[in-house]
């Protein structure tokens, strides 16, 4: 699949710091080492509905990672997929009474302008469901024939027991694990299975359902969390450096996929650290396509808001923070856009030097967007009081903002 249209980065003097992160595996922050090509993975749209503000917050978070990456001077290798086939957007296209593989198609179209216009930084391999189905029947067969995978009337299910490692991503008891499972795509309660967490690697076909060869496994689809280490581990190998996406892929989704990823290769870990977003809310709750209670970037967009406003609503929080969508974020944020840019049309102003290395040392610190903003106002609210002559200034300015912020003043 094409990923979306890459903005410039702009090079920034001197060089950015390693990136400290909050890892969900261990509970606390951990200093990144990366070598010089650092390698992640997002987990990508289901594509049944429009990007709304909840994901453009997610993928925000680790566009900062790889522009802070970018800022030490490595190079990045991003993966990211598109589930293109799972039952809640088959369901969607029943319900309206579309073909499913023209709903992905274009969900997914809208989904990059919506990137493309926030200045997101595009995947080297952006890859969906459907092409990597040849590339996941030979890992279900082989974790069927390890023994670490078993059949149930036709489907093939993975055995977490088969892991010593299951479990550490999310660092659930059973209890809530089970809960979770349940409302996330799992089937805890279907009977014959060896353990009630056991995730489906392989569904066989369904009437009326679309399904493809599977080889040795029958006809079928694949199931949701070996998508995403199939895809890992074809373009970026075991062992890479953060596998991000919202909190709520935490577990099932994270803590499936690094158990598939163990039990396939016999070595751990999967990923280096686990890596997750807050949840964005609308009217009290979880924004999200079953609930329909949504914001979306291409809405706003077509309401004539700036995306540079949009992408400045986004870093007003901190990443890990779960918060609510309101009007009045926007309404800062356009407002904070208009001072910025006012600060950067003088030709000259206040050194920013010190102003770089604050932004630097903001992001590098679990990605305090907020503390990176705090920085930049400052500077603006001195610029616009007059003072300096530094002719190099609002240039630097509007280079941090864009290299580091993902920002265009
Ligand atoms: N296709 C799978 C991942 S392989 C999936 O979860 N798709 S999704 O469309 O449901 O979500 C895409 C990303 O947006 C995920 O990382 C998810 O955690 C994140 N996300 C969904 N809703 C919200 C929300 N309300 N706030 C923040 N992030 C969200
Ligand atoms: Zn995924």
């Amino acid at each position: 699949m094409h990923a979306w249209p890459a903005s410039e980065v702009p090079a920034l003097p001197g060089k950015g710091r390693d990136l400290r992160i909050h890892d969900t595996a261990t509970g606390g922050r951990i200093t990144l080492d990366p070598g010089p090509v650092a390698r992640i993975y997002v987990c990508g749209i289901t594509p049944y509905d429009a990007t709304h503000m909840g994901h453009a917050a997610t993928y925000n978070a680790f566009d900062l990672v790889q522009r802070v990456w970018l800022d030490t001077k490595r190079q990045v290798h991003y993966v990211q997929n598109v589930t293109d086939v799972d039952d809640p957007l088959l369901e969607r296209a029943v319900r309206d009474g579309e073909d499913w593989t023209e709903l992905a198609e274009r969900e997914t179209a809208l989904f990059r302008e919506d990137m493309t216009a926030l200045r997101m930084l595009p995947p080297k391999h952006y890859i969906g469901a459907v092409e990597a189905i040849p590339g996941i029947v030979p890992l279900v067969e082989r974790l069927r024939d390890a023994g670490a995978a078993y059949e149930l009337d036709g489907d093939i299910y993975f055995s977490v027991d088969c892991d010593p490692h299951f479990g550490e991503v999310s660092g659930l008891d059973a209890e809530t694990m089970r809960l979770l499972s349940a409302e996330r795509g799992g089937d805890p309660e279907r009977p014959g299975k060896k353990n009630a967490l056991d995730p489906m690697l392989w569904m066989a076909a369904r009437e009326g359902e679309p399904s493809w060869d599977g080889g040795s496994l029958g006809r079928g689809r694949p199931g949701w969390h070996i998508e995403c280490v199939a895809i890992a581990l074809d373009h970026l190998g075991m062992g890479f450096d953060v596998q991000g996406g919202g909190s709520d892929l935490a577990f099932p989704h994270h803590e499936m996929g690094a158990s598939h990823a163990q039990a396939l290769t016999g070595e751990h870990p999967f990923a280096r650290a686990y890596v997750h977003a807050g949840m964005v809310a609308l009217n009290g709750e979880k924004m999200s396509k079953s609930k329909g209670n949504l914001v979306f970037v291409s809405a706003l967009r077509r309401d004539d808001v700036d995306p540079a406003a949009i992408r400045l609503a986004l870093l007003s929080h901190h990443y890990r923070a779960d918060w609510e969508w309101t009007d009045q974020v926007l309404a800062d944020a356009v407002e904070r856009l208009a001072r910025w840019r006012a600060a950067v049309s003088r030709p000259d102003g206040l050194p920013a030097d010190a102003l770089v290395e604050e932004v630097r040392e903001a992001l590098a610190d679990d990605l305090d967007a907020p503390a990176a903003l705090a920085a930049v106002d400052r500077w603006a609210a001195r610029q616009s009081a007059g003072g300096g002559s530094d002719e190099g200034a609002p240039g630097l300015v509007s280079r941090t903002v864009d290299a580091l912020l993902g920002v265009a003043l």
